[in-house]
């Protein structure tokens, strides 16, 4: 099954999972700071993850392996109004199938398409494999210029294997 990104329906395949009743994707975070990576998916812009001032950040979604999919691109969402402006700016989006052996995806440097609160982004990713788990990492500081990584929402497009 393709679900692609198109920009008058932002809806991917985390949303077709939520819909069907999965409780995948299960998130993992190098640390929450007290926020709720289940924020990430809950279609609410209002609600976010971040981590404190730490420079491993990181979070990798564990689809399950009923759910691999590969990918097509995917969609990062900045914090809303009323947060600190650590919008990312620098970051990898890693593929995996064991959680072992990591493959890039997608490297974003000194990006500016977050660059303010509650804007969405479209990064493409081209990849001909089907991963389970997909990790996103900070590769430099926020736009505010500490280590903390935070965001509204994210959202997966690609091809299911179902
Ligand atoms: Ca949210």
């Amino acid at each position: 099954m393709h679900i692609n990104y198109n920009e008058i329906d932002t809806h991917g395949i985390i949303y077709h999972l939520k819909r069907k009743g999965s409780n995948y994707p299960i998130p993992y975070p190098s640390d929450t700071e007290g926020s709720d990576p289940y924020n990430l998916f809950d279609d609410n812009p209002l609600s976010g993850w971040h981590t404190g001032n730490i420079e491993d950040a990181s979070i990798i979604f564990d689809f399950g392996e009923e759910n691999m999919f590969s990918p097509s691109g995917y969609i990062l969402k900045s914090a809303p109004w009323g947060w600190s402006q650590r919008f990312p700016q620098s970051w990898i989006l890693e593929g995996s199938i064991d959680r072992v052996k990591w493959f890039t995806l997608d490297e974003q440097n000194n990006s500016l398409s977050l660059n303010g609160f509650s804007l969405t982004a479209y990064y493409p990713v081209v990849s001909n494999n089907s991963f389970r788990f997909f990790q996103l990492k900070r590769t430099g500081p926020n736009l505010l210029g500490d280590n903390k990584f935070e965001l509204a929402q994210v959202e997966f497009f690609g091809y299911l294997n179902q």
